[in-house]
């Protein structure tokens, strides 16, 4: 049995748009972040740093997104769905599931937050973290010039660690992201995706929920 503990948010989407992929059964245990109950004592023992995805795959806990894929990945993936199976092919999927956790991540974490702040914005944080956030999708593009669709070649975890940050970047038409025509047709291609679009709708918004039944 594997249960995701999620919320609406681009790290827990990450998941469900990847047991999606993988066609895999799954329950999903959605977590209140406003309500707090990531610091329950139930949530604690599950993951110390009191975030979320976490997954609990038939006993075994996960918790940070990107082992969390890996995971997926290396149990769930036999028809390389998600991690190629190739070496080099699949080193590059990890290498840019990397590359987001220490890039993408953490900035547009921290520039949402400055953004959402109340009041006036501190300038200098909305220059050092929207600086960045261009500098990456400068990186980005460099790499996607070649042509490739995705950025390990075949659709990878590397391509779903991104997807749902970008995503509402895009959404929000933010500069650094609307000026750069492939980094856009990438995300584009992602999309599309069918699975995509169901985990990017996990878990149901309750209002949504409530109108359907
Ligand atoms: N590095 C972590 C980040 C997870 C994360 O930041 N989760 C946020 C929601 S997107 C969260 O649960 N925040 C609640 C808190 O920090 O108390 C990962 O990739 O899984």
């Amino acid at each position: 049995m594997i249960r995701l503990h999620t919320a609406r948010t681009p790290n827990g989407r990450k998941i469900s748009i990847a047991l999606e992929e993988l066609g895999l059964a799954y329950e999903v245990a959605a977590v209140d972040l406003q309500a707090e109950e990531q610091f329950e004592e139930g949530f604690l023992a599950l993951n110390p740093n009191h975030k979320i995805p976490v997954l609990d795959d038939d006993g075994l806990v996960i918790w940070e997104s990107g082992a969390i894929l890996l995971h997926l990945g290396e149990r769930h993936d036999p028809e390389s769905r998600i991690l190629p199976s190739d070496p080099a092919l699949r080193m590059a999927a990890i290498q840019y599931a990397f590359f987001q956790t220490g890039g993408v991540g953490p900035n547009l974490g921290r520039l949402g937050a400055v953004l959402r702040k109340q009041g006036e914005k501190n300038a200098e944080m909305l220059e050092i973290f929207g600086g960045e956030m261009a500098r990456l999708m400068g990186v980005l593009d460099r790499i996607l010039s070649d042509g490739r669709a995705y950025l390990a070649g075949p659709y990878s975890i590397g391509d779903i660690m991104h997807y749902p940050w970008l995503a509402i970047a895009k959404n929000l038409g933010a500069p650094w992201i609307t000026e750069q025509a492939r980094v856009l047709a990438w995300l584009d291609r992602i999309a599309e995706r069918p699975a995509v679009q169901r985990g990017m709708a996990v878990p149901e918004d309750p209002e949504t929920a409530q109108r359907s039944t």
